[in-house]
């Protein structure tokens, strides 16, 4: 049932003439120069490296677009079950290694673009990261799509497409100073501009309730006071060997056309001014908060903004099939990434009685069947609540429809648990403060089927902690865990590809990329010594890569001989890059505590590498770097220390420089406070590319350890389950600071690293202020598996092993089991092939 626009007699034409993509050299190279002398209106004399980026990156999305225009007829064709993932962020990254690799065409584009005088390391080096999100939760959304297409899925993301990303992070005297991320700025060859799909979302104004002439029901009508565009861009996803191309449509803000004529006429030129730059600003910025709520009227606006352009887009694709609704959660699955479009589920009811004049409780049957929920986090300051009278105001129907949905959930519980008013107040949608909130994440679970954490603690902890009372309403049933993972693609391949060559080598075939399991025979070369030894120097040369990279970024030398400590991720007190710091402090004044001649014997020469984007508006984060940086500047030019130990803060961490850092380390830090990190995902990226990890009990971590086996990463700290006490012991002022801590305070207290002043409030949060975050509790043991990894560094073979273990062993990390998992036990869709 494909429209049948063109005449048939004109088909032989279209058919004749038809546009196919480059499947040689020779191809490429005329399209590449095609691109150049009419798309680009440039010329040989005047071509440069970001030229010859965007002619290449024309011709890759050429090829996709031929393939994205035949995937998305497919599925309209099959009418099949599609899953709409719905995300606030997306981290992509770079796109052009990305879209050669999928498509298999890297070496033909080296060869082509080497022919016409090009060097394609250098061409890559020109694209902008496409940095629309914070991190984990961003970055997990892009993986999830590129496992979506690899894996044959009908599935289509949907965001925003920010002007400016993740702002780029600038070190001064030691200090973050944020600068804006205008990634459009040479425009975008990856997006493809739907200018004509333009969908009327509408603010504010009023509700009207008219009653019906014919049955005397009341009808209630949402009269929008403020309508802006949303702009639909579309970028294509590439699968990995196949042509599935799937789409990831993102909204832009545009003002109506309808330009307020009357105002402008008498001379309210800023007011119909104002009104444009209000509709842009919309998509303006993505927000740099990870895990916090900060509650900005402006960021409520972008959620309805988005989640309303989505679903009006979703809502028309389905209509096209002219199924009658109850079939619509049969061809329509929507995930809630966190519960940042959990007004999705408000604007789908709304949808469907106020527009389709459903009968309440059969729409709230089918919205219900669709959406499934995602939580992220159990930190209280990330947990979305806002205001009533925010919401009533921007959204008023939204509210009145809340507030229905929240009674009718109410009186189901108060008839499962009579008199229960205690628990009636926990479970209600509104919170009952002042001023009174509406609690997203209670929302979020009423109306979706299904709720899932993304590591087995952390969906432990959701079903005993955050939400038990869900759990004694609806069952344990509705709860259930989908464990995080990653690309192999992006994060092996593309990141590692001399680790990806010797692995291939050794396995017959790169078929490991999308069948990790097959990763388990490496384990049968474990005493192949040529193996091992490739082996290391495949580490190794990637840790001259990323020395040659912090040279140029920090002019600070490191020598790759030695190892490679890393903790790079989102600057945060969970996630205690503090204990990190006061951990190489006291290496530090351990190391010249000890003579002279006994140094080099006693301490293994380390260079601690830490890096990370703090919120604009987090003090303590924004400390933490610049002590980082205070402690580097004096270790590193310590003329006693050398190579001993030295210190660096990699400046403006993002996703193509993780693509050079997680090959490089040796060991990498993933040490938060037990049962804060929901998951964590960097640290199978690092265990993936062969480094061993020094980790708590907590998130990811702990399926890590199952795969790879206990001998293969060292772990420390208080448990989980432990964590309660502890606080509240500290609480209660019973609060006992280590010596090895003791010793770090005092000579931070000294001034050896600066103004005492700027880090007595770190000091403060865990001395004096209840050490939420247990540094005192877990310091020693922290040190204690460094020491570990001291000594076992040094039996050099057996390091190599335990990483060939471990790589041997992630093939549940790959994002590709995650998508299996969601298709099969939430979103209830298939893979769809092609039939040739
Ligand atoms: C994660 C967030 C997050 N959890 C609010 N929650 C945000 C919350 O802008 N906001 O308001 C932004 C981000 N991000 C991370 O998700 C977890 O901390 C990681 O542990 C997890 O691996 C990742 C993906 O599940
Ligand atoms: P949508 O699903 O209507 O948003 O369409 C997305 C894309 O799928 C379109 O731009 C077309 O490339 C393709 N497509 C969807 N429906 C049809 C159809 O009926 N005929 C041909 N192509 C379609």
């Amino acid at each position: 049932n494909i429209d049948a626009s063109i005449p048939v007699k004109c088909r032989t034409a279209w058919a004749k003439h038809a546009t196919t993509g480059f499947t040689n050299e020779e191809e490429l190279e005329d399209r590449f120069i095609n691109h150049v002398e009419t798309t680009l209106a440039r010329s040989m004399y005047n071509c440069d490296d970001l030229a010859a980026y965007q002619a290449l990156s024309n011709s890759l999305r050429d090829k996709l677009i031929l393939q994205w225009n035949k995937t998305q007829q497919l599925y309209t064709i099959k009418e099949t079950k599609r899953l709409y993932y719905l995300s606030l962020e997306f981290l992509m990254g770079r796109a052009l290694d990305n879209a050669m690799i999928n498509l298999n065409v890297k070496d033909l584009c080296k060869k082509s673009v080497d022919e016409l005088g090009f060097n394609l390391e250098d061409i890559i080096e020109r694209e902008p990261d496409a940095g629309l999100g914070n991190g984990g939760l961003g970055r997990l959304a892009a993986c999830f799509i590129d496992s979506l297409s690899t894996g044959n899925y009908p599935g289509w993301g949907y965001g925003l497409r920010y002007n400016y990303g993740i702002f780029s992070q600038k070190i001064i005297n030691g200090y973050q100073v944020e600068h804006p991320d205008y990634w459009l700025k040479f425009g975008n060859p990856w997006e493809i501009p739907r200018l004509e799909i333009r969908i009327p979302i509408d603010f504010y104004g009023t509700v009207q309730t008219t009653i019906d002439s014919k049955t005397g029901k009341s009808k209630k009508e949402w009269l929008g006071g403020e309508r802006v565009l949303a702009i639909a861009y579309d970028f294509p996803i590439p699968g990995f060997k196949t042509n599935n191309v799937n789409n990831l449509r993102l909204w832009s803000s545009q003002p109506t056309t309808e330009f307020d004529f009357q105002k402008f006429n008498e001379g309210d030129y800023d007011d119909s001014v104002a009104q444009q730059q209000r509709a842009e600003s919309i998509t303006a910025v993505l927000y740099p908060n990870d895990n916090f709520y900060q509650g900005k009227e402006l960021r409520l606006k972008q959620q309805y903004f988005w989640v309303a352009a989505s679903l009006h887009d979703i809502v028309r694709r389905f209509l096209k099939t002219e199924h009658s609704w109850d079939k619509f959660p049969d061809l329509v699955a929507i995930q809630l990434n966190d519960t940042h479009p959990t007004l999705a589920v408000v604007e789908l009811q709304r949808i469907l009685v106020d527009n389709e004049n459903l009968e309440w409780s059969y729409a709230w049957n089918i919205v219900t069947k669709t959406f499934g929920y995602t939580n992220h986090t159990v930190m209280q300051e990330a947990l979305e609540k806002w205001p009533v009278d925010l919401i009533g105001n921007l959204l008023p129907r939204h509210l009145e429809i809340i507030y229905d949905i929240n009674l009718f959930f109410l009186q189901k519980v108060e008839k499962l648990f009579p008199n229960d008013r205690d628990l009636l107040r926990r479970v209600s949608i509104v919170e009952e403060s002042t001023p009174k909130n509406i609690r997203m994440a209670n929302l979020a679970i009423v109306g979706s089927h299904r709720v899932n954490g993304v590591a087995e603690l952390h969906s432990e902890l959701i079903k005993t902690t955050i939400f038990k009372d869900f759990v004694k309403i609806y069952g344990a049933e509705k709860f259930t865990n989908v464990t995080n993972g990653v690309t192999f693609r992006r994060w092996l391949k593309q990141a590692n590809p001399n680790l990806t060559n010797l692995i291939s080598e050794k396995l017959g075939s790169d078929d490991f990329l999308t069948k990790p399991v097959l990763l388990k025979k490496l384990e049968s070369f474990i005493n192949d010594k040529e193996f091992l030894s490739k082996w290391d120097e495949v580490k190794f040369n990637n840790k001259v890569k990323l020395s040659k990279l912090i040279k140029s970024l920090t002019n600070i030398d490191v020598n790759p001989h030695n190892l490679f400590d890393i903790q790079v991720k989102r600057i945060h007190e969970y996630k205690r890059q503090q204990m990190n710091i006061f951990g190489i402090i006291w290496r530090y004044l351990q190391i010249k505590a000890t003579p002279k001649e006994e140094r080099e014997a006693k301490w293994l020469p380390k260079v601690c590498i830490i890096g990370g984007k703090a919120a604009p508006g987090y003090y303590a984060a924004k400390k933490i770097i610049k002590l980082v940086n205070s402690v580097g500047e004096v270790v590193n030019n310590d003329p006693e220390i050398g190579d001993l130990l030295k210190v660096v803060f990699i400046p403006d961490y993002n996703v193509s420089k993780a693509e050079i850092i997680c090959p490089a380390s040796d060991i990498s830090e993933h040490i938060s406070t037990a049962g804060t990190e929901a998951s964590g995902t960097s640290n199978m990226k690092f265990v993936l590319n062969g480094g061993l990890i020094i980790g708590t009990v907590d998130g990811a971590n702990v399926e890590i350890t199952r795969e790879i086996g206990e001998d293969n990463i060292f772990l420390f700290g208080n448990l989980s389950e432990d964590v309660e006490d502890l606080r509240y012991d500290h609480q209660m002022g019973r609060i006992e600071i280590p010596d090895a801590l003791t010793l770090v305070f005092n000579e931070l207290s000294k001034g050896t690293f600066g103004d005492y002043g700027e880090y007595q409030g770190l000091i403060d949060s865990t001395k004096v202020h209840g050490d939420y975050y247990l540094v005192s509790d877990d310091f020693e043991s922290y040190l204690e598996a460094q020491s570990t990894i001291d000594k076992e560094f040094k039996d050099h073979e057996n390091w190599v092993k335990k990483g060939v273990l471990s790589v041997a062993n992630m093939g549940f990390f790959s994002s590709d089991r995650c998508i299996e998992e969601y298709a099969e036990n939430i979103w209830n869709i298939e893979p769809i092939i092609e039939q040739v």
